[in-house]
């Protein structure tokens, strides 16, 4: 099954649909309009395959030709064209196969003709909205120039150039692999820029610090190699008579009773130097009424050399007319609408639509009389607790990714309680459609600049382009309110203090160009260009003492300042001492495999070998050095390894089961933990901690790894966790130091917070009822942070008659103004890892009802399914086969007689016999016992 396949959501909207009426001058992608006649209006024409533009793609010495595709790649170019002889781009070890593809030169040519009005219009240019990456852009045969940064968009002056007839234009790329080679040879003669190269494990290219390009395209310890070539975005021509709009700035602010909005209109003009006086007519409007229309008129716009202007407006809008945007779980991310029009003579030229939310951001550092400082994101006033994970691209090759699998995954984050998201330095600046989708669905967005554990060179040329990249990412993403903060970089500042890469002898050296390059370069743009947003030069850092520090602090790791990156596979992670309790947590995660399903999709049915957890298909997609290791020796200390031989299918599906439930176990374990913490704050001055964002949210392909949601969408047990860990009232059972037990009921906001009763009980492992219960009343105003209930464990143990080995703890709430069970998950505290656990027994666990309803709200089928057990039955998954949908919850604890299982199908459910019948119950005594 491909990507697209498993993904099955079917009630996606385009965005560009929504505006699509206000949007008239601007084809967006896909349309097929072509232009007859060019008015005063402007026009851009995409020169993409979709608008049925035939593109070629050679190698250079023209052994080879296919046919290419605009947006697109060389590896999906060559797929589709069916060279590729060993199957699909991710089957086996395909990766390594096809490794040539980056080894060489490719050509991209179209030949084209234009109406002949376009050609003639004032400004012509040639726009290449996305280029990966090096490569050599001619028109008509004459050069037009070099393309060396994937994130930056190039325009060319073709007004002399276009023919309406005949036109030719070729992209010739160089393979990106030789030309970072070269560069880093190139820099030896100087002094070395580390890395020398990625860890053998992970099977790739080296030197990615080189190329401005997704840094993972060239792998990582989770993604393979596939430094791809090709245009990503679309290529266009656009025409104009005086000015065109590229990107406008909106920066909103509380000023008294009124909502101040600044807006910076960032144009490009048809001419150098040469003035432009028209009307600008700006609207804010929501679904019923216009908030605010005004026009300007006799507006100058003066382009400088570079064909640029910008022209500022400052409006106000009452407070009282807003709803505020807000992030998940703390109210509605309203957005309204921005219309801008620009016209001259009456004539409308330009026409742009935006949805905008009313926001202020502010990083919060406070000085704290216990030591160190505060470090957490305010918006709108309003303390937020970052609840979510880190993104990285959605696949290896960007050409693949749809607006829908965008949608599918970040409505599985705000499905999961989150409200926030890391976009991970080593990727790349996300699609419109992603920041679209978070501003409608209330995600904050972490955003990293795409630097990631490397050391970056600092010449000119490198400078160069990385100054023209930030500006240019910056005004494009800035008028998205989901876009919280800026970060120069991922881990080099911890790189750099660590040692990582060798540098400390020339600790100076390596500092200085850190500092060229995050503070001077990117730091001044970003203050410069986006005034409006907190930067932090690198995550994780300390904050303000970072900089006091000299850029790399003495400990980037402080539990005392800023956030930190915490990993440990060799210590308990079902044990909360094990974490630290830092200000921010934006990274820790433990790997698991990829499920049976996402696993058959690259192994091939008929080769044992495959199948094995030992086999070398597995390794080979195991990029983290000791990864399959780490996962073997967490499985054998918290369960135990399986009865089955590894080396076998069986034992390969025992192993993909245990490994993920450790993970979901041990990501639930540290996210309670961090989050138990916005309320405390331990001797030595830790704690407040108001962030966790563990590693990683989605994953680049089928392969061992640390994320919650595999290539393609469907759920780990992980990502059920995490509906529950994120909720935004739970119950935290958690064993303190002093030998006590204690019961926290953990709320995000104070509203949150519901009055109830909530019930401790404590279990044996073979007994459905509890052997002692204990109630506490929860009302408002309970103190956040002091346990509602609290015992010492060795008297608890000594009454009932259990032991650490016998026994386990449970919660369950009881919302006494509904007169419901709440929507506090029920939680569960283990005592000991389960291979001391000696009284688990085999249950037997059984479907016995199914039943569908329509939910006419959600347009789904929702199935309920309701299961029995006749005893405790630990870390219960269901698999829906070849269904596809998500369950109300999984991997679940079952000491009730029955439970009732929702699943919201993603398709329709006809045959309800034959859903059953797919369904696939597990437990952990199956597999351990
Ligand atoms: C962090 C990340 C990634 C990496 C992950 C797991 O360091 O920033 O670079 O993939 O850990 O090792």
């Amino acid at each position: 099954m491909t990507m697209k396949q498993m993904v099955c959501a079917s009630y996606w909207t385009p965005f560009w649909m929504l505006i699509l009426p206000l949007c008239y001058c601007h084809l967006m992608p896909g349309d097929t309009f072509r232009p007859s006649v060019v008015s005063a209006e402007n026009v851009r024409l995409d020169l993409t395959t979709a608008n049925g533009y035939q593109w070629r793609t050679s190698l250079p010495n023209g052994s080879l030709v296919v046919e290419g595709q605009v947006p697109g790649g060389i590896y999906t170019d060559l797929e589709r064209a069916g060279v590729l002889r060993s199957g699909p781009l991710l089957y086996r070890f395909n990766d390594g196969n096809y490794r040539w593809i980056a080894f060489n030169d490719w050509n991209y040519a179209l030949d084209f003709d234009v109406d002949s009005n376009l050609v003639n219009q004032p400004g012509v240019f040639l726009v290449l909205h996305g280029v990966d990456t090096i490569a050599e852009i001619s028109l008509n045969r004459l050069f037009l120039g070099e393309t060396d940064n994937m994130f930056v968009r190039y325009r060319f002056n073709v007004r002399n150039l276009l023919k309406a007839q005949g036109n030719q234009l070729r992209v010739q790329f160089r393979s990106p692999v030789a030309v970072s080679r070269n560069r880093y040879e190139q820099q030896l003669m100087d002094y070395i820029v580390p890395p020398r190269c990625v860890p053998p494990e992970y099977q790739g290219e080296c030197h990615a610090n080189f190329i401005r390009k997704m840094q993972a395209s060239f792998s990582w310890d989770w993604g393979p190699a596939f430094p791809s070539m090709g245009l990503w975005k679309a290529v266009s021509l656009e025409a104009y008579q005086s000015i065109t709009l590229r990107d406008v700035y909106v920066e909103t602010s509380l000023n008294g009773s009124d909502w101040q909005v600044d807006l910076l209109m960032h144009c490009e003009t048809a001419d150098i130097g040469v003035s432009h006086s028209g009307t600008w007519a700006i609207r804010i409007f929501d679904n019923e009424d216009v908030l605010l229309h005004e026009l300007i008129d006799d507006s100058l716009v003066s382009g400088d050399q570079e064909r640029e202007a910008t022209v500022r407006f400052q409006l106000r809008i009452g407070a009282d007319q807003i709803e505020p945007w807000m992030p998940n779980g703390y109210g509605n991310p309203t957005l309204y609408n921005l219309s801008v029009s620009y016209s001259e003579n009456e004539q409308v030229a330009i026409a742009k639509n935006l949805l905008i939310g009313f926001r202020t951001v502010v990083l919060v550092e406070d000085d704290l009389q216990t030591g160190g400082r505060t470090f957490y994101l305010q918006v709108n006033d309003v303390p937020i607790f970052l609840k979510g994970s880190n993104w990285i691209p959605a696949d290896v090759l960007p050409e693949l990714v749809t607006p829908e699998y965008i949608r599918d995954l970040l409505t599985s984050c705000v499905d999961a309680n989150m409200n926030s998201l890391r976009v991970w330095g080593g990727g790349i600046y996300e699609l419109d459609e992603f920041y679209q989708t978070a501003d409608e669905l209330g995600i904050l967005v972490w955003q990293d600049f795409m630097f990631a554990c490397s050391m970056y060179p600092t010449t000119s040329w490198f400078l160069e382009s990385v100054s023209i990249e930030v500006v240019q990412q910056v005004r494009r993403l800035q008028a998205h309110p989901s876009v919280v903060l800026w970060a120069g970089n991922n881990e080099n500042e911890a790189a750099l203090r660590g040692n990582w890469y060798g540098t400390l002898s020339d600790f100076n050296l390596y500092r200085q160009d850190y500092i060229k390059l995050y503070v001077d370069t990117i730091r001044e743009i970003v203050r410069r260009e986006d005034p409006s947003r907190p930067f932090v030069v690198s995550s994780p850092s300390n904050g303000k003492l970072s900089e006091e520090e000299g850029h790399i602090a003495r400990d980037p790791y402080s539990e005392l300042y800023g956030d930190v990156h915490y990993y440990n596979y060799y210590s308990n992670g079902w044990n909360s001492s094990s974490f630290p309790k830092p200000r921010m947590s934006t990274e820790y995660g433990f790997q698991a495999l990829p499920s049976v399903h996402s696993w058959a999709t690259v192994a091939d049915p008929s080769n044992d070998d495959d199948w094995s957890f030992n086999g070398a298909l597995l390794s080979n997609r195991q990029h983290h050095p000791l990864g399959n290791f780490e996962m073997e020796l967490q499985v054998s200390s918290r369960f135990g390894l399986p009865k089955t031989n590894l080396s076998t299918r069986r034992g390969l599906e025992d192993m993909i089961y245990l490994t993920q439930m450790h993970q979901a176990q041990a990501i639930k374990t540290q996210t309670l933990h961090y989050r138990r913490h916005k309320y405390q704050l331990s001797e030595n001055g830790a704690g407040l901690t108001m962030a966790a964002l563990y590693w990683q949210l989605n994953d680049i392909w089928q392969a061992p790894s640390w994320a919650s949601i595999e290539y393609g969408g469907r759920w780990k047990p992980l990502h059920y966790f995490a509906v529950d860990f994120f909720a935004p009232f739970l119950c935290i059972l958690t064993e303190l130091d002093d030998g006590t037990v204690a019961a926290f009921v953990h709320f995000d906001r104070r509203q949150d917070l519901v009055s109830g009763i909530l019930t401790v009980s404590l279990r044996s492992w073979d007994l459905l009822d509890p052997l002692a219960s204990f109630s506490s009343p929860v009302n408002q105003d309970m103190l956040a942070g002091e346990p509602v209930w609290i015992r010492s464990l060795n008297e608890l143990l000594n009454e009932t008659g259990c032991t650490r080995e016998t026994c386990f703890i449970t919660s369950a709430f009881f919302d006494t103004t509904t007169g419901q069970e709440s929507i506090a998950p029920p939680n569960y505290l283990f005592l000991t890892s389960f291979p001391n656990v000696g009284n688990l027994q085999m249950a037997s666990v059984e479907v016995v009802d199914v039943s569908k309803v329509y939910v006419t709200q959600r347009s789904e089928w929702t199935v309920n399914i309701t299961l029995a057990t006749d005893n405790v039955a630990a870390f219960v998954w269901i698999d829906s086969g070849t269904y596809c949908g998500t369950f109300s919850t999984n991997g679940f604890m079952f000491y009730d007689r029955f439970k009732t299982v929702k699943f919201y199908s993603k398709t329709e459910i006809v045959d309800i016999g034959n859903f059953k019948n797919n369904l696939n119950l597990i437990h952990l005594a199956q597999i351990i016992l």
